[in-house]
């Protein structure tokens, strides 16, 4: 009895048929280490023809310990050709071809030890035992396939179920959207139109303030320049329409410098190159230079670096100001005088201002405008809002949820594992994170990128661009799927630095059509 099957999914179901097919073994001779399947490409009765065709030997050059053959196929069952196959029957097992170089290296290969047929190594033939397990193992994974390919199938309804529910939404939130949009457009004209009126009503009162700020500035303008009329009056000691630099000079508020005494200097900074100014040039030029000195002295205006001083009062200022200009009492009189004259109400607070009062006609139009606003900025949310479902669901249509949308269900859904160190958690379709168990905040091991198995792609979730790791790359997850009862994680590990491998089992793998490498398990 012999084993006819060669089948290369050790799980698969081929395999499964071929360990359960009662096959005649016929034993036809043929040189050591050649399959039953190429026995009649070595006949005694003829010369050999190597398999790649570079040669032909007589059959007595078959297994004769001397490569011939390019290809190796000469020494099938020697270690002479480096490229050579040999082939162990496995009888209760499975056959099995390995390389020829393997052949008495004293380790045993094969499970029915025909490998090691002249090296003394003990090879007994363990075929019996290992076919009986590998067929329990097969049993197993048959049982296992045919319950979850019924939960798979649940799996499926599901999955073409949301899929075609999404697909209804979306037409359903293409409709609300040309819908919104109207609103939106019929909101904005009507805010518009409001807002004309509005603007127009408003107009009235920004005029009117207008004209206000004009007067106000003009009257403001005649203050000063009243002011600085009387300030030249009352420093034109002599009345003559001139100041001199001598009555300049006995004026404290010309001190910049503040040491006590006004050089004639500081008072030609005020006059430039005169000896005197009349009115009108004191008007025009001493005046801007002069005024805020005297507000400062009156503790009205502050510079800078005197604002910065936090909590200085006007009073303090004032203190520190006679200070400096020493004892003459006179001065002190006179600063005190002007003090009185120098108009408060540009120091007034700003903050207190009433809040615009309209007429009832205007506020109306305001009120309208207003709610206008706010209910075009409603139907915009409304709008933006609506093309953020459509955006998620359009990215949902377009994940691949499988052959027959089996993993759709399993989008967004979150599985935990914890080993010593680590909290981990894969939300399918979604993103990898790890979270120690120390504290700390979670790091991202990926989000959603593609399927990435081999033959069968739907074997292996990969999940890219998590967080960089130092001075390495950005980590990564690769979810190999398997097929299991239950939707859950087995293990997770770290193979290389910040790559990761899940070992994941859901019913929704249970497809016993496609090959399964069983990824899970490469040593068997
Ligand atoms: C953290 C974890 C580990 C990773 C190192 C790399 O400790 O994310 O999995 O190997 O960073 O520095």
């Amino acid at each position: 009895m012999v084993n006819i099957c060669v089948s290369d999914y050790f799980y698969s179901f081929s395999f499964i048929i071929c360990y359960f097919s009662t096959s005649v073994y016929t034993d036809v001779p043929r040189p050591r280490g050649v399959s039953l399947a190429k026995a009649s490409l070595y006949s005694p009765t003829k010369d050999f023809t190597c398999f790649d065709g570079t040669g032909t030997i007589p059959f007595n050059y078959i297994n004769d310990d001397y490569c011939d053959c390019f290809d190796g196929s000469d020494e099938p069952g020697t270690s002479a050709c480096l490229n050579g196959v040999f082939y162990c029957t496995n009888a209760g097992h499975r056959a099995q071809n390995i390389p020829s170089s393997r052949v008495n290296d004293g380790l045993c290969d094969c499970c029915d030890g025909t490998d090691e047929y002249a090296s003394g190594a003990s090879c007994p033939n363990i075929c019996d035992e290992l076919g009986q397990e590998a067929r329990a193992e097969a049993q197993r994974k048959a049982e296992l396939y045919k319950a979850g390919s019924q939960l798979r199938q649940e799996l499926i309804e599901k999955g073409n179920k949301k899929r075609n529910e999404m697909a209804e939404q979306l037409s359903q939130l293409e409709k609300d959207k040309a819908e919104a949009e109207k609103i939106r457009s019929e909101k904005e004209s009507l805010k518009d139109e409001l807002e004309k009126k509005e603007n127009e009503a408003l107009q009235v009162y920004r005029d009117a303030e207008e004209r206000e700020r004009l007067k106000k500035a003009e009257e403001e303008n005649e203050a000063n320049k009243k002011e600085a009329e009387e300030t030249f009056a009352k420093f034109d000691s002599n009345n003559n329409g001139q100041l001199s630099i001598n009555e300049i000079v006995t004026r404290v508020v010309f001190d910049k410098d503040r040491n006590g005494e006004v050089s004639e200097e500081e008072a030609k900074e005020f006059i430039g190159e005169r000896e005197s100014i009349d009115l009108e040039n004191f008007v025009s030029e001493t005046w801007p230079l002069l005024k805020p000195l005297l507000m400062m002295e009156q503790g009205l205006f502050q510079t800078s670096s005197q604002t910065s001083d936090t909590e200085q009062t006007d009073t303090e200022a004032e203190e520190d100001d006679k200070e400096a200009i020493g004892e003459n009492e006179d001065v002190d009189q006179e600063e005190e005088h002007l003090e009185e004259e120098l108009p408060h109400d540009d120091v007034e607070s700003i903050d207190t201002e009433p809040k615009q009062q309209y007429d009832d006609e205007t506020q109306k139009l305001v009120d309208e405008a207003t709610e206008a606003r706010r209910q075009h900025t409603n139907a915009e949310r409304t709008v933006r809002e609506i093309e953020s479902n459509i955006r998620n669901i359009k990215e949902n249509l377009e994940k691949d949820y499988g052959p027959q949308q089996e993993f759709a269900t399993l989008d967004g859904q979150c599985f935990e594992y914890e080993d010593k160190e680590y909290v981990y958690k894969h939300c399918l379709f979604q993103k990898v994170t790890q979270k120690s168990k120390n504290g700390g905040s979670e790091i991202g091991l990926g989000t959603w990128g593609e399927w990435a198995g081999g033959e069968n792609p739907y074997e292996i979730m990969k999940y890219t661009n998590g967080v960089t790791c130092w001075n390495g790359p950005s980590r990564s997850t690769s979810v190999y799927v398997q097929c299991g009862l239950e939707n859950k994680i087995l293990s997770v590990t770290e193979p290389f630095r910040c790559e990761y491998k899940i070992e994941f089992i859901t019913p929704a793998a249970c497809d016993d059509s496609q090959p399964s490498n069983d990824s899970f398990h490469d040593e068997l």
